[in-house]
């Protein structure tokens, strides 16, 4: 069944979806007309008659799928699969967070062709962006299809670049079924067609995106020592590369008795215990020296996974005060960045003057973790700021950053970490400390559960200790 055009620009022209006036473009430019169809979403029949009016526009094309330009011809491309049975790729329009994500998802095969599915082409420019990245993972892209062309050049700009456009409608036609349904006066059509003749464009296909470089080789931690300006760090880098060993035990056991007991086992694998002092019922005065005392016998760091997350003037008395006295014996702690940088501040005017060293944590190892994207960016960037007090990240695939995963003076620590992978039932989620290392580049493997609830700890440790420093070598050598 066709669709009547008529009816279907009174419908638009009813919901809003092209409007008349004076406008200022993103350009800047000022325009008598302004169409936006992403309001079509909330009037379903509507939207299925836009869906119909395409699909009959491209009716003479071949195509094995179809792609929606995100976001506005995303339901539209949906209702076309559904009405018709035609399989539709996506593509991601986000930065990536991880270098895994893949910019076209679905399920296609190379050689196969594309419909690519837009709301309105002016200059065809962001066509030519999701046509750019269909091409890479080989799609072909023959024809395009839109509701509007807005008669400014995309049609050429797209000719040019071997893409044949259908439109259900060009702009003029609009204008002049609104003249003749008595919704606008001859003088404002006359406004229309001037201005889309005085305001053609031209725009060239992007170039496909770089091939990503190879990860920078990593450079070796004895190195690293000479980079930090923080005396912890240094004496970090120096230590593992002399036990050779890049793992910290996260000691979450239930008693301060067991986990001193605990570090004099495993002490000799690792570089840094982690702690969490505030589960143990058994807590007294003495712990920290009795953990500095290990610490010194076995040469490995503390770092108390307190995760610090108020204003700059409440964690300086966190730090320092309370029950556990934390500097007083914790090397290492670290924070989260939503309060912003006045947390840095804060810690920083306790820990610098004892040469401690603070970890920013900039991803999460939990299913479902809002520590992605731009928020991680900006713990890099506070940390980039602070490169006396700050010596690293609690990271989870640094490797995948966009801006790089950072100075090579500061660490990356990664916890989720088990031999076999997987997760637990509250949302741990796991990957071997080969992954950890090699593939998302970071430094320092933290094992908890995966050496604690292993019938013999110590034997678990050096297991762990042998894989995180095989894969740091491997790493080195790659
Ligand atoms: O994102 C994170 C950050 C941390 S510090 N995910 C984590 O699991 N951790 C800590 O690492 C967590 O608090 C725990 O102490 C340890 C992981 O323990 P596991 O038993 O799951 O290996």
């Amino acid at each position: 069944m066709g669709v009547s055009l008529d009816e279907l620009v009174l419908a638009l022209h009813d919901v809003e979806a092209v409007k008349f006036g004076s406008f200022t473009l993103k350009s800047g430019i000022t325009s008598p007309i302004y169409i936006d169809l992403r309001v079509i979403v909330s009037y379903p029949k509507l939207l299925e008659k836009v869906a119909k009016a395409m699909h009959d526009a491209v009716a003479d094309a071949h195509y094995d799928v179809i792609c929606g330009v995100p976001y506005t011809a995303l339901p539209i491309a949906t209702c076309i699969s559904l009405e018709h049975c035609v399989p539709m790729v996506m593509r991601r329009k986000e930065v990536k967070d991880y270098g895994t994500k893949k910019a076209i998802e679905g399920a296609f095969k190379p050689g196969q062709t594309c419909l690519v599915i837009e709301d309105l082409v002016t200059s065809g420019a962001s066509v030519l962006e999701t046509v750019v990245p269909l091409n890479e993972v080989g799609l072909e892209v023959t024809d395009v299809v839109v509701l509007i062309d807005r008669e400014q050049g995309g049609s050429a700009t797209l000719k040019k670049n071997g893409l044949k456009l259908h439109s259900a409608f060009k702009l003029t036609d609009i204008v002049d079924a609104l003249v003749r349904h008595g919704k606008l006066s001859q003088e404002i059509a006359d406004s229309v067609v001037k201005f889309l003749a005085d305001n053609q464009t031209t725009v060239e296909k992007p170039a496909p995106a770089p091939a990503p470089s190879p990860a920078p080789r990593r450079i070796p931690y004895g190195q690293r020592s000479e980079l930090t300006q923080n005396p912890t760090a240094k004496k970090l880098y120096e230590l593992m590369e002399r036990k050779k060993t890049n793992l910290s035990l996260a000691a979450d056991v239930s008693t301060a008795a067991e986990l001193l007991r605990l570090a004099d086992a495993v002490g000799p694998e690792i570089c840094v215990l982690k702690t969490h002092v505030d589960i143990f019922p058994d807590f007294t005065p003495d712990f920290g020296a009795k953990l500095r005392e290990l610490a010194d016998k076995h040469d490995f760091l503390i770092f108390e996974d307190r995760k610090f997350a108020d204003i700059g003037n409440t964690v300086t008395m966190q730090y320092e005060g309370g029950i556990y006295k934390i500097l007083e014996w914790a090397d290492i702690i670290n924070a989260h960045v939503i309060p912003g940088p006045g947390i840095v501040d804060g810690l920083k005017l306790k820990g610098l003057p004892q040469g401690k060293g603070l970890l920013l944590l900039a991803e999460m190892s939990s299913a479902g973790t809002l520590a992605k994207g731009e928020y991680t960016a900006a713990a890099a960037k506070i940390a980039a700021d602070h490169p006396d007090f700050v010596i690293g990240f609690i990271s989870v695939n640094p490797a995948g950053w966009p801006a790089g995963p950072g100075s090579p003076a500061l660490i990356h620590m990664t916890p989720g970490v088990q031999m076999g992978g997987g997760g637990d039932a509250l949302g741990q989620q796991y990957n071997s400390p080969q992954s950890v290392i090699e593939e998302r580049g970071s430094d320092i493997i933290i094992v908890g559960r995966g050496i604690i609830k292993a019938k013999d700890q110590a034997t678990a440790a050096k297991e762990y200790r042998l894989a995180g420093w095989s894969a740091y070598q491997h790493s080195l050598s790659s």
